[in-house]
């Protein structure tokens, strides 16, 4: 018998797991019962794990599966490959919501974010179920999105600079972040491979769905977003130090709260590599631009029939 308690934390997403010591060394029952409760909760929340450092913090993470390098394009953290040091400090702000690395045909399995330094107040993140999104649209709508496909870039929005708080900083972020352009064709609606849901791959890589006009495709992928981030699907982090966070990133969403000014805040993320999309017809992502095989050993397409 596990000693876990799994609580949840909102209606329909993220569950708070106590109980338990995060590290390399996890018995195997435990790290199922985490898994399951990942792949139910779509987010879960660890309190308390100060004892972590970047090599244990990899360790867990290996338990969930094989690990990619850090980023694409993102240099890791100094000595350690598997570590995206995200330092808000440095001007970083992903203040949209996305999925993580759509603009590869390979995104993330999971996230797993520690919280190294948090501000005094502020700096929450909010995570989207996007199943429960895809869930809650009217068949009509769901049955359009189930036959488009979208393309992901990592391509960089220079729009965003002029308007940055730090324009230099986010000027030489977005050259490393594009200094090699990743374009994917992505369903629209992913085929969950282990649990065999309906997901939503969206989020703010997606540019253009594919075969449409700017101007629709621009107003489809609003209406979808509109419908992800509904409050009702989403919960909210507030982070301490310790805190853990892991996320299916094959079912959500997801963007800090930048509303912490100039006060310190870095978290460490470690992903572990996903699978290639499959949609609703059986057709798996594209590659339109990039190569990321050393990014992410790609695990073969295995959907289960939905
Ligand atoms: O800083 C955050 O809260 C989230 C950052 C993020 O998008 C990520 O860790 O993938
Ligand atoms: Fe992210």
């Amino acid at each position: 018998m596990s000693s876990l308690t799994i609580a949840p934390v909102a209606g329909r997403v993220g569950a708070q797991i106590s109980g338990v010591r995060l590290g390399g060394d996890l018995p195997e029952d435990v790290v199922a019962e985490i898994r399951a409760a990942l792949l139910a909760h779509k987010v879960i929340f660890f309190r308390g794990q100060e004892h972590l450092d970047e090599q244990s913090q990899v360790a867990f993470a290996r338990l969930l599966g094989e690990l990619t390098t850090a980023h694409p394009t993102v240099p890791a953290l100094d000595g350690n490959t598997h570590i995206l040091d995200l330092d808000y400090s440095h001007g970083q702000k992903v203040d949209r919501w996305h999925t993580d690395v759509t603009f590869v045909d390979r995104p993330p399995l999971a996230s797993v974010l520690r919280a190294v330094e948090v501000p005094p107040a502020g700096g929450d993140t909010l995570w989207a179920n996007t199943v429960a999104a895809y869930q809650n649209l009217p068949a009509e709508l769901r049955d359009l999105l189930d036959r488009l496909r979208a393309v992901h870039t990592n391509e960089y929005d220079y729009a965003r600079i002029a308007t940055a708080d730090n324009p230099e900083r986010t000027r030489e972020y977005a050259r490393v972040f594009a200094s090699t352009l990743y374009e994917t064709e992505h369903p629209v609606v992913r085929v969950h491979p282990e649990t065999g849901e309906r997901s939503i791959l969206l989020g703010d890589f997606a540019k253009r769905v594919a075969g449409l006009s700017g101007e629709t495709s621009a107003s489809i992928i609003r209406l979808v977003q509109d419908q992800v981030t509904q409050v009702e699907n989403t919960v909210r982090w507030r982070w301490a130090p310790g805190d853990v966070a892991v996320w299916d990133n094959r079912a959500t969403q997801h963007r800090v709260v930048h509303d912490f000014g100039d006060q310190p805040r870095r978290l460490h993320r470690v992903t572990v590599a996903g699978d290639i999309p499959v949609g609703v017809d059986g057709r798996p992502s594209t590659v339109l631009r990039g190569d990321a095989t050393a990014y992410s050993p790609a695990t073969p397409a295995t959907p289960v029939a939905a």
